[in-house]
This record gives structure tokens, sequence and C-alpha cells, in this order.
């Protein structure tokens, strides 16, 4: 039979091989690479207008976020039943993955039953066809004996359209293909199936998560391919879906990470982008189907439509009498006669013709042997063009996903199913061939789904179970960081009442309230030249500052700042204090003022017990420093023998202050306003100026070694011209002093156990004043590092990060410094630069595990930022009430490097105090760089003027 068909075409060639005479009359069909790669151009046009938030309302290619946000990364397992509605078969499956023992590894296993859905049902009322398929769901649960003690989850792929706001929520935009079922447009089809479900009764199914079926198929292929990040099917419809970054997506909030969307590429020419390639065929196809005007590119591509074309070419070829001497049968009239398989049956190698003369036969034509050459051809160049505009809209995506990445070269996969890719004989290869020729510069794999879409669709379920249980395991892990407003408010009473406790008692309390002799702010009213030390932050810094005659003028400000190696700062005493002289003469040595005796301020951040305001013994170290033989010593004492046993400058050191204070000094030189002095970097503290009457314990003199006595006397000129001041400035003039609060003790008596977490135990007691600065373990930045790598590393143990590897780095205290909490948590900074830290600490983390790092440093940061609100609005409440005001406007200068440099803790701690002390109106203040100093330079200037009068 096949030898005379061959004798025979050989003899026609003579005359004119047939399939010249379709390649005439389809010659609007034959696609060239440069149409292929114009037509790729306008897709990728269509890519950016459906993605962008101006343009997507009206663009033709919907681009739908999927929220699937990642591929498979070989931690998803469980059990799920799934369902794949919308292709040419509707299945109901049990997929399970890495379940059960005997598996190998990674294994999935898949139970499936196709249902068959009544025609009437696509056409009929949409609770119709759901109730269908949880009915259809509920017989396979009972023929598979599936147990309904615990609550199933569901993997729902639906292959229509659907606008998601979450994974497991989809509004059907239209309907398409075979399906137009009433009553479900703009319809959470979700929703839908859990009504039916219910209706149907006898099941417990919880439905997780809805995919369309591209992307349950770039999952399905993902499984087994981490290059696969593209989705294709060329089905009974057409469309792809692929990895898009982020923060391309405006539709979807943030800007980290990737997410598949599923671009719905069918509907490419609704909007007449495709109207020069458009044939009369098409117009005809489209005329003629339940959607007209929609879809245009699916009805040029994909299977529902792709035999009709060929009917109503052959048609219009026999009408024309080109073929079959111009006989029409009615079977050749007759829409659907001529389906895809139909198709894919001419085109077979070996039966193709034979197959192209039963179908036609079938038509009821008699088809010489050039009729079937010339219609197996028609059948070539109508699935050829098919392939080209797949090979086109993909070329489009790959060269999108390259230019996303930056790319040179792209390596990647693309998962496909679909009846018209798997059963047509040459399409895959068509479709690969072309793809190549258009993207000769990108490594492109095909991956066919074996198993159908419900694997995938079951993967991203199990993504999406692990990310909910993840997300609730994280939830439940930040909770307790997460204070309510009772709890600030709580926190806000307790550091009153510790405020309280400290001004009375001479005794210990958890907040020392230290004197610090300083009783009044500038006056502007300061000049001449100080030197400044400034010890206790990040940084030692000696200063040279020199106010100049005249109110408010800035003072000249040399500095240098010297480092204080770990070793020195946990040294002894003496070699502190040494390093400490040796720094200060570098810098005299630097200033040529060798030989300047110059009057010096001492700005130390330790608790100091001071007796007048050029002693401070110190109470305790805190933060790094735990330096021998100073705990109980002057420190004042401590730096002038130091300097005489270096014995090469000599200075007059006039004042010791806290930080706090310094910065409050520094504060009010430019802003009178400013009574409080805040500091929130390495450690944390306040200081404010409280009325003398309230300071019980300096009622009666605090003798200690040092006995500096003479203070007393001064205290009352102090009294005279503070009068003077405050007559001036209208509240009566009450004598006030500054006192250092130490609030970092807050806690240490255990008023704070029921906020502190076990991850702050831990950071306690791994401290090196383990039960003390309890305030200061939650709120500064030496210790927030350190609770937020004890949170990662419980995540981490719970296999909620890092996939479970609990790294040396991870268990490296002080790895995570708290700089990194600024720079994780700064708005400006992509997930790929979280990445990137954590990279350089050794943690190798997913676009995931960079967002819940992220999401642990803002709530470790919050609390820290609303804990010193609460404080705050304690104290300037203190100071309201103190002066029976309703209302307080105050101000407070603020330094460290936590409030400077951290993005959000500022504007928290603002907020908090705000809410918390609603009668109080408080300007934060910075400091400038050097407050420290400059403060202690104009305590020291206040102090030197005094003694001149
Ligand atoms: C098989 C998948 C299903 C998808 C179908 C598409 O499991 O989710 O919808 O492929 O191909 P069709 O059956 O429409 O040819
Ligand atoms: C800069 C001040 C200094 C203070 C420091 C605190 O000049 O007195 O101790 O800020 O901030 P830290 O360096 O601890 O972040
Ligand atoms: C639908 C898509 C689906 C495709 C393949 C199209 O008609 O709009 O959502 O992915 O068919 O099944
Ligand atoms: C110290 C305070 C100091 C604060 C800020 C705390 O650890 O106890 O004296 O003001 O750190 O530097």
């Amino acid at each position: 039979m096949f030898v005379v068909h061959l004798v025979a075409s050989f003899f026609s060639k003579l005359q004119e091989d047939p399939t010249k005479k379709v390649d005439r009359f389809l010659y609007a069909m034959h696609l060239h690479d440069d149409q292929l790669s114009d037509i790729a151009a306008r897709f990728q046009a269509e890519l950016k207008k459906g993605l962008s938030v101006e343009s997507n309302a009206a663009a033709a290619v919907k681009m739908l976020p999927t929220h699937v946000r990642s591929t498979p990364d070989g931690s998803e397992k469980g059990q799920f039943l799934a369902l794949d509605l919308g292709g040419s078969r509707f299945k109901v499956l049990q997929v399970k993955v890495r379940e059960g023992m005997g598996m190998r590894r990674g294994g999935v296993e898949l139970v499936e039953k196709t249902y068959p859905v009544p025609k009437e049902l696509h056409i009929g009322r949409g609770t119709e066809l759901f109730d269908h398929v949880s009915e259809s769901l509920k017989d396979f649960i009972h023929e598979k004996n599936i147990s309904l003690e615990k609550k199933q989850p569901l993997a729902f792929t639906f292959s229509f359209p659907c606008e998601q706001a979450t994974l497991n929520q989809g509004l059907l935009l239209n309907w398409s293909k075979n399906f137009r079922a009433r009553g479900l447009q703009g319809k959470d089809v979700v929703q839908a199936l859990r009504g039916a479900i219910n209706k149907t009764g006898g099941m417990d199914v919880e439905v997780l998560a809805m995919v369309n079926d591209t992307v349950a198929t770039m999952m399905t292929c993902g499984f087994d391919d981490q290059y696969c990040e593209v989705g294709l099917i060329i089905g009974t419809g057409t469309n792809a879906c692929y990895m898009e970054e982020l923060r391309n997506v405006d539709l979807v909030e943030g800007d980290e990470g990737r997410m598949c969307v599923n671009t719905e590429w069918g509907a490419f020419g609704d909007d007449g982008a495709l109207k020069d390639y458009i044939t009369e065929f098409d117009r005809d196809v489209d005329a003629a189907s339940n959607n007209p005007g929609k879809q245009i590119l699916e009805k040029m591509v994909s299977g529902m439509y792709l035999g009709e074309l060929v009917r109503l070419v052959v048609l219009k070829m026999a009408k024309l009498g080109l073929l079959f001497e111009g006989h029409v049968s009615d079977a050749l009239r007759t829409k659907g006669t001529i389906t895809t398989e139909h198709v894919a049956a001419m085109e077979e190698y070996k039966n193709g013709l034979n197959n192209t003369r039963n179908l036609l036969v079938d038509l009821d034509l008699s088809p010489t042997p050039d009729d079937c050459v010339a219609v197996q051809h028609v059948s070539t160049i109508v699935s050829f063009r098919s392939s080209n505009l797949v090979a086109a809209g993909l070329a489009a995506i790959l060269t999108r996903i390259k230019q996303n990445r930056n790319l040179r070269t792209l390596r990647i996969s693309v998962g496909v199913d679909g009846t018209v890719y798997k059963m047509h004989p040459q399409y895959p290869k068509r479709l690969q061939k072309v793809v190549r020729r258009l993207l000769p510069e990108c490594h492109v794999r095909f991956v066919l789904s074996d198993s159908g879409s419900s694997k995938g669709a079951a993967l991203v379920s199990a993504v999406a179970q692990r990310l909910a249980l993840r997300r609730r395991q994280v939830d439940e892990t930040l909770s307790p960081f997460r204070l309510s407003q009772e709890q600030l408010q709580l926190v806000k009473t307790r550091m009153r009442a510790g405020l309280e406790a400290g001004l009375k008692s001479k005794g210990p309390s958890a907040i020392k309230m230290l004197p610090s002799f300083v009783y009044r702010t500038p006056d502007g009213t300061e000049y001449g030249q100080y030197l400044a030390l400034d010890l206790g932050g990040t940084n030692f810094r000696v200063l040279l500052v020199n106010f100049k005659q005249g109110l408010q003028q800035n003072p000249r400000l040399y500095h240098k700042i010297y480092t204080i190696p770990l070793g020195i700062m946990q040294g002894s005493g003496e070699e502190l204090f040494d390093h400490i002289a040796e720094c200060v003469s570098d810098f005299l040595d630097y200033m040529g003022m060798k030989n300047a005796r110059l009057p010096a301020g001492f700005t130390f951040s330790f608790p100091c017990k001071q007796t007048s305001i050029d002693t401070g013994t110190l109470v305790s170290w805190t933060k790094r420093f735990k330096a021998t033989d100073c705990e109980g010593h002057d420190v004042v004492n401590m730096l002038r023998e130091a300097i005489k046993r270096r014995n090469e400058f000599d200075l007059d050191i006039a004042a010791v202050v806290n930080d706090t204070v310094a910065t409050m000094m520094s504060c009010a030189f430019e802003d009178p306003q400013c009574e409080i002095g805040l500091i929130a970097g390495t450690g944390t503290n306040v200081c404010y100026m409280e009325e003398l009457k309230n300071i019980e314990k300096i009622g009666q003199k605090t003798g200690n070694k040092d006995g500096a006595e003479g203070t007393a006397e001064g205290e009352e000129d102090e009294q005279d011209d503070g009068r003077e001041r405050e007559r001036k400035e209208g509240h009566a003039e009450i004598p006030k002093m500054c006192i250092n609060t130490e609030w970092g003790g807050l806690g240490d008596d255990g008023s704070l156990d029921d906020i502190i977490t076990p991850y702050d135990t831990e950071v306690d007691q791994n401290s090196l004043n383990p039960g003390k600065q309890r305030f200061e373990k939650l709120t500064s930045g030496m210790y927030l590092g350190e609770v937020v790598r004890q949170v990662l590393l419980d995540l981490t143990r719970g296999s909620l990060l890092f996939r479970g590897h609990v790294t040396e780095a991870l268990k490296t205290p002080g790895i995570f410094q708290t700089k990194y909490l600024s720079h994780i948590e700064s708005d400006r900074l992509a997930l790929l630069q979280v990445r990137s830290i954590l990279q350089q600490l050794g943690l190798d983390s997913t676009c995931d595990d960079s967002i819940i790092v992220k999401e642990v440093c803002g709530a470790v940061s919050r609390r820290a930022a609303q804990l010193c609100g609460a404080g705050m609005a304690a104290v300037v409440d203190k100071i309201r009430e103190n002066r029976g005001l309703d209302h307080l406007n105050v101000t407070v200068g603020v330094d460290g490097t936590l409030y400077k440099l951290h993005p959000h803790f500022s504007s928290i701690l603002q907020e908090t105090a705000r809410i918390l002390a609603p009668q109080c109106n408080v300007t934060f203040l910075p400091s400038e760089e050097g407050g420290g100093g400059k403060g202690a330079a104009l305590i020291t200037a206040v102090a030197r003027q005094k003694l001149e009068m």
C-alpha cells in the first residue's frame, strides 16, 4: 500500500508538490524568525504592561500573582488530597510527598482517578459544577479508604485565570476553553469549593492552596530539577508561568525575593497586539467560539482550536477547488469534526498520511493521495505555527528572566504539560528547536511533567503548609517580643516606681538615681578652653573644646577617637587608666599642647556615686568593661594617678560626668528647654533635672572615702543664682540637680520578669554581669544582636530557618552585631543584601530565611525602642508632675549609635513616649558629633566659673 503511495507522489511531484499549493495558500501562517522575534518583543512589552500597577487593568496579558514564592526546596513533605480541574481530564488524587517508610528518599506517591465532567456542567450553574467536583472527591475518599479522622489538606489545581490575594483564595476572572459555568465569574472559587464540600458533607478537608495548572506543572518538574522556574501548558488551552522578581510585581506588597506569575498568555492579542498575524481562519475560529475576542493567542495555539483551524483551512481550500476537486461534505462543514487528536495523528511519521486519508474518508470525502499530502501539510503548518508562537512567547519570558538577573547566559528548565505537547509527535522537537534558535545564549531544558500537575499542587500546598506552620511558629516565637499597650503602660509604671524608689533610699535600688552635682544646664555664658575625655561608648574620644564669649556661639571642637582594646577593657584598672592617659598624651601631642595644664572634664559612661562634681566612685562596670580594682574606687583619682604615673602632662580634672548628663548639657547649649539626656547606644541610660527636694539621699552628706567636703556651701550660691534663673524662666525657683537614673538596672529586682523571655535570660546568663542591667539587656546595642542570635538559634533548631542547620557561626556569641540589625532592617536593603550579610556571617540562607531574619531583627529592635519609649514617658511625666503642670514641653538630648543609626529605633521610641505620656510634648534633639565631650567641657566650664566667682 505504502509503496503505491510513494510511486504516486513521485509522479505528482512532476506535476506540483501539493504542499507548495498549501504553503502558498497558508502563506500568512508561515512565521519566520524575525517575525517570531517581533512577536516575542511585543509579548515582552505585554509582560511589563501586565506587571505594572499603572497599566495592569488595561493589559490583555494579566500577569496574575500566584503567591507561590519559591520552587520546591526539598523540605516539602506531607499527604494531600488534590483536585485537578480545567484541563481535558478532571482528576482527584492523593499525593504523598516523602511520607511513609520504604519510599526511596524524596519520592512522591500518587493515587489518582479521573472523573468525567458532563458537558452540561461546563455550561451549567457553577454550583452544580462544584457539587460534582466535591461528590467526586467524596467518592475518591471512600474508594481509596482515606481516613477522615484528621483534617485532610487539599491542593486545588484550577486551570483558569484567577486573581489571588493569597494562596488559598482566587477570584475567577473569566472562563476559557470549554468551560462557561454561570454564577462564578468574579467569585472566590476556593470559597465555592469549600461551600460544595460542606454541602456534600462527610469530609473534613482544608483547602490549603489553589494553583493554576502552569504553576502546578512548574512545581511538579521543579521537584526533580532545581532549574525549573517556568511552567508551560500546551493542552486544551495554553498558558505559561515563571518566577518573576517580587519587586517587579506591583500588585503584591514587598520587593524582596521572587514570586511565580501566571501570565495567562492565552489572552495575548486580545488588545490587537497580534492583529497583523491573525488570519481569516483565526477570525472564524474566534467568531465561532464561546468567548469571541478573547484568548486570541490560545485560539492560534492550543488543542481546543488547532483541529478547527485545520478544518476551516481544508474547508476553504475545498470550496476553492484546491482540494477534493472542490467537493465539500457536510462533515467537513461541521464544526469540531477535525480535532487536535486528528491533527496529531495526521502528522505521525509513519502513519501520518494513512491517518489523514482515514480522517478524510470519515468526513465523507474521497481524497486523492495529493489531497492527503496537502491536508497533512495543512496540519503541519497549523501546528507548526502553534509551536512557533509558543516559542516566541517563551523567548520573551526567558529573555526577561535573563535581564531580571543581569545574566549574559541563562540556564533554565521549563516544566511542560498538556495533551498537544504530549500527544503531538513532532511538537516538542519543533518547539525546542525554535526556542534554541531564538535564544542561542540560553541553555533551555524542557522537562515533561510525567504525572500531571497535582504533584506540583501538593508541593505548593506542602510549601503553603510549611510556610503557614512556619508563620505560626515564628509568630509564636516572636509574640513575647510584641508588647501590648498595657504591657508598655506597666513598664512605664514600674520605671516611675523605680525612679521614686531610687530617689528615696540610700541603700541599693534597681534604679540607682545617682546625683550628678550638676545643678543647672548651660546658659550660654560658658567660655574658655577645656579638654574633655569621653569614655564608655563604642569609642574613647579626647576632645579640645573652645567656648568663645557671646551667647550660643558654637564652640570650636578638635577631637581624636581612640579604640579601647577588649583586653584593656577587661584587664586591670591601672592598665585601663594608663591607656587613657596614653591617648590623652597622644592627643595633646597632636594638638601641640603638652605643656598646657588644661581644665578637663571626664565623661565616664558608667554608674558612679558622686559626692561632688569632681569625684565619682564607680559602682559597677557595665557593657564590655570589667577592669579590675576599679569598682568602689574614685575614677577621677585613678585618672589622676595614671597621669601622674605617665608624668608627661598634667590636667586639672574639674568634673566627671555620666554620658547622659554630658549629652543633656551639650544639647541644652543649643536648646535651653533640654532637661533630659538619653543614651541609646552600646548601653542605655537617661538623666534628667530633678528637684533637689525630691533627692532625699542628698539631704545628708554622702561621706565617701574621698571625703570631698567643700561643696556644701557652694550649693547655696548655686541655689541663689539657680533661684535667679528659675524666676526668669517662670517655674518658681526650685533648685534642681541632674540625676543620672541608671535606668539600665530596671528589672534587676525581678520587676520585668513577666516580659523577659528565655532568649533574654540566655543573653543575661552569658553576659559579664548576669542578673544586672536587665532593662539595658532588653534595649541596648550591646545585647540586641545577641537576643536576635538566640532567637535565630531556636528557630533553626526548630528547622524553621537555614534548613535546620545550626552552624558554628550561629553558635558564636557576638557574631550577630547590632549594626547588622540596622543594616538588615533598613528599608532600602533588598533581601539579596540581607542574604549577603548572612553569607558573611557564614549563614547560607534562602529568600524565605532572610525574610524571617529581618522579622526577628524588627521584633527585637521594636521591643527595645518601645521599652525606652515607655521609660521616657515615665521620666517626662515625673517632671511634669514635679512641676504640677497639665502640659509639659521638654527637650531630650539624645546620643548613641542605636538611636542615631538604626532605621526605625528613634521613631518607634518617640511614638511610644508620645502615646504613653500624652500630656508631654517631647522634642528629641540628637547630640552632634562628640556631644559627650562638649557636654563634659560645658560642665567643667560651669564648675570652673563658679570657682572664680
Ligand atoms: C495535565 C495537568 C492539568 C492541566 C492539563 C493541561 O495535570 O493540570 O490542566 O495537563 O493539559 P490538557 O489536559 O488541557 O491538554
Ligand atoms: C557618644 C557620646 C558618648 C556616649 C556614646 C554612647 O559622645 O559620650 O557614651 O555616644 O553611644 P555608643 O557609642 O555607646 O553607641
Ligand atoms: C487558562 C489558563 C490555563 C491554560 C492551560 C487557559 O485557557 O486561561 O489558566 O493555564 O488554559 O490549561
Ligand atoms: C551605663 C550608663 C551609661 C549607659 C550609656 C550604661 O551601661 O551604666 O552609665 O550612661 O550605659 O552609655
